[in-house]
């Protein structure tokens, strides 16, 4: 079964992930940041090349961040202003590590401005600090502006044309997207979450084009981080998730449309779509996760369990899901989209 039957019923637009609850996770988180700011001052450095510096100094009981720019002027944040930029700064999960932000959209979270600098992240590209009081490097990337496809191409990265160009997009969760991550061969190991790279969410054809184009939506990585959570709360260890499909072009997308096979207007055009399993062992296809000795679509269905326990915690990442069991081609996985309505299909 195809998403196609699927499409007619989400009519809704993509509801912001702003509204959603944000409790546990992101607190947890922004309480261990604190204790690792407070128990020692925090360096961190931009990588590649000198925007801006930020040290994270501890000045108890009042706690500022101090920017310093390439001109060696410095400006301080509050408390309260860094507070509210670390609960932004790694979504629902706490486990986001880049941010996502079209071109025109100046930077809303106010540690990242800082930490930044705006002129550095209002150029397209894909722009890393080594944050030490978030653990490691962030990512502020800055979308490619949709209008600079030509003809169907970036470059020459073959793309093709979304259902809205071509007159047959329904709803405002199919208008285009507002623009594209460049990937390069050496930013396709970028971090975007903790578990999750740039690369693993790149439409698979075209291996020798560089750069290549991604769409990719921050909830959609904030939903799979929360499912593996779920996974290892309820007794599934999850060490390695294999994103079977994640952005497609439409031209891609377009050569599997037909009976039995992708949508017309499939979330994976939009980067809030992902084909994924299980692979701890690392074999290419799902494990055995309800350990019955077989793989089959009772794994599938402990992964849509957690999916499930997901939508209902956070109904801000509310979407499709489906099951899919395995073909000569590939083994049995689970979709997810954050489509912003609900979507079921092939639940056995
Ligand atoms: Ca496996
Ligand atoms: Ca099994």
């Amino acid at each position: 079964m195809s998403t196609d039957q699927q499409f007619d019923r989400s009519k809704s637009p993509v509801v912001s992930s702003k509204t959603g609850n944000r409790t546990t996770p992101t607190r947890s988180i922004v309480a261990g940041v604190l204790a690792a700011v407070v128990a020692v001052s925090v360096t961190a450095a931009i990588i590649p090349s000198g925007v801006v510096a930020a040290s994270v100094v501890s000045d108890t009981p009042a706690l500022s961040v101090v920017v310093v720019d390439d001109t060696g002027a410095s400006t301080a944040m509050d408390r309260g202003a860094f507070m509210d930029g670390l609960e932004e700064l790694y979504g629902l999960s706490g486990k986001l590590r880049a941010r996502i932000f079209a071109p025109a959209r100046s930077i809303q979270v106010p540690v990242l401005a800082q930490l930044f600098g705006d002129p550095a992240v209002r150029e397209p590209g894909v722009h890393s600090v080594n944050f030490a009081a978030a653990g490691g490097p962030l990512t502020v990337i800055t979308l490619v502006p949709f209008e600079e496809k030509v003809k169907g191409r970036l470059g020459t990265y073959r793309m093709g044309f979304w259902p809205f160009e071509q007159g047959t997009a329904r709803a405002s969760a199919y208008d285009n997207p507002p623009g594209f991550i460049r990937v390069t061969r050496e930013n396709q190991d970028t971090q975007v979450s903790e578990h999750f790279k740039l690369r693993d969410f790149l439409t698979k054809d075209q291996a020798t084009v560089w750069p290549k184009y991604l769409v990719l939506r921050e909830e959609l990585i904030d939903k799979l981080e929360l499912v593996i959570a779920e996974l290892e709360a309820t007794g599934t260890p999850v060490r390695n998730v294999s994103v079977m499909s994640g952005f497609r072009t439409p031209q891609y997308n377009q050569q599997g449309v037909g009976a039995g096979g992708r949508a017309q207007n499939s979330r994976h055009q939009y980067g809030d779509a992902a084909d994924f399993f299980v692979d701890n062992d690392g074999n290419g296809r799902l494990d055995d996760l309800n350990g019955d000795g077989r793989v089959d679509m009772r794994d599938v269905r402990v992964m849509l369990d957690a999916v499930e326990r997901v939508e209902r915690r956070y109904p801000s990442l509310v979407g499709g899901a489906g099951m899919y069991k395995a073909t000569s081609a590939h083994g049995p996985f689970v979709h997810v989209d954050v489509r912003g309505s609900r979507a079921r299909w092939g639940i056995s």
